[in-house]
């Protein structure tokens, strides 16, 4: 019985996904299944996803999007179609063009089962000697730059909080996933914010960051300077709105987020992002699981 569920999110992904490194994985990890998620591709992507379900009946679950909502979205949707799909204990996601090979899971896996308290753990690309971390030289750069910023910004000691390689247990799924991401490619600090929002200052004591021994960065990535500091802005009016509102009340408490967010009010007037009328601030408890949630300066509607 499979108890790992590896959410793979797919953008235009036809000719970039390592369909026959997929189809090798599964066969040599039976206690996985895949879920493989079309973000809203304008390419042959889905019917890429629909031929491994074919081959590999049973193992391979296909979440099909439209239209194309960015990353943080397509991750998330497929965690929730995951958790519908089977009782799965572990899941997790990995980038489709295997940047992180997928050798590199049964790491992961290692340090979240035998780690006591462990429940979510991210691969963190430390450039090392022993280690085979490629990436050019201006993307370590600007990674390294963004990571000591978030990280010193935030006072959490994370070394890489974008790797797109990480396991949780089901059990963090509500606290993580329950809310859309206000951010398309910052999430994954999101995921941290969330976590140390709702268990308190001891909820690093759950995460542990994996080094990896192998990191290649694979050509075709889309994710430019535009999409960075665009993304909500080339987005419907409502949608932008929405966005913004809730960016904003994410920022009182996410300095991160509030730099990122600064980026889009260079480009808006400061007028769209006000607070939603009628909103207060306030604590609110709530539990979810067995996970006590504790919210607060959250606005209240
Ligand atoms: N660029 C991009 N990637 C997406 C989107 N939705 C899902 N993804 C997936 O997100 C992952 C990371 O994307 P990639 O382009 O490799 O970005 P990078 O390597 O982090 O620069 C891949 O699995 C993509 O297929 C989207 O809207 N845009
Ligand atoms: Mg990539």
């Amino acid at each position: 019985m499979p108890d790992v569920c590896l959410v793979v999110p797919c953008y235009n992904e036809e000719r970039r996904l390592p369909q026959a490194a997929l189809l090798a994985f599964l066969d040599s990890h039976p206690h996985v299944v895949l879920c493989l998620v079309d973000d809203g591709s304008r390419d042959g992507t889905l019917g890429v996803l629909r031929g491994l379900e074919a081959q590999r009946p049973g193992r391979v679950i296909v979440v099909p999007l439209s239209p194309n909502g960015g990353k943080a979205g397509a991750v998330r949707a497929g965690v929730l179609a995951a958790v519908a799909a089977g009782p799965w204990p572990i899941i997790g996601f990995w980038d489709a063009d295997l940047s992180t090979p997928l050798a590199e899971m049964d790491r992961l896996l290692a340090v979240l089962r035998d780690t006591p308290g462990c429940r979510l753990v991210m691969g963190s690309r430390v450039k090392r000697l022993g280690s085979r971390i490629e990436r050019r030289l201006q993307r370590h750069v600007l990674g390294r730059l963004f990571a000591a910023l978030a990280s010193g910004i935030l006072g959490l000691s994370v070394y890489d909080s974008q790797c797109g390689a990480k396991l949780f247990h089901r059990d963090l799924v509500g606290v993580l996933f329950d809310e859309p991401f206000i951010t398309r490619w910052l999430f994954d600090l999101e995921m941290l914010a969330r976590l140390r929002n709702a268990i308190g200052a001891s909820a690093m004591d759950m995460v542990r960051e994996v080094p990896l021994l192998e990191w290649h960065e694979v050509g075709g990535s889309k994710l430019g300077v535009g999409e960075m500091v665009g993304v909500h802005v080339i987005e419907p009016g409502a949608q932008r709105e929405f966005d913004l509102r809730q960016a904003h009340a994410f920022a009182q408490e996410n300095a991160a987020v509030d730099m990122y967010f600064g980026l889009h009010c260079c480009r808006l007037r400061w007028g769209d992002c006000v607070a939603p009328p009628g909103a207060t601030r306030g604590d609110k408890d709530t539990t979810a699981g067995d996970v006590k949630l504790i919210n607060k300066n959250k606005y209240l509607r």
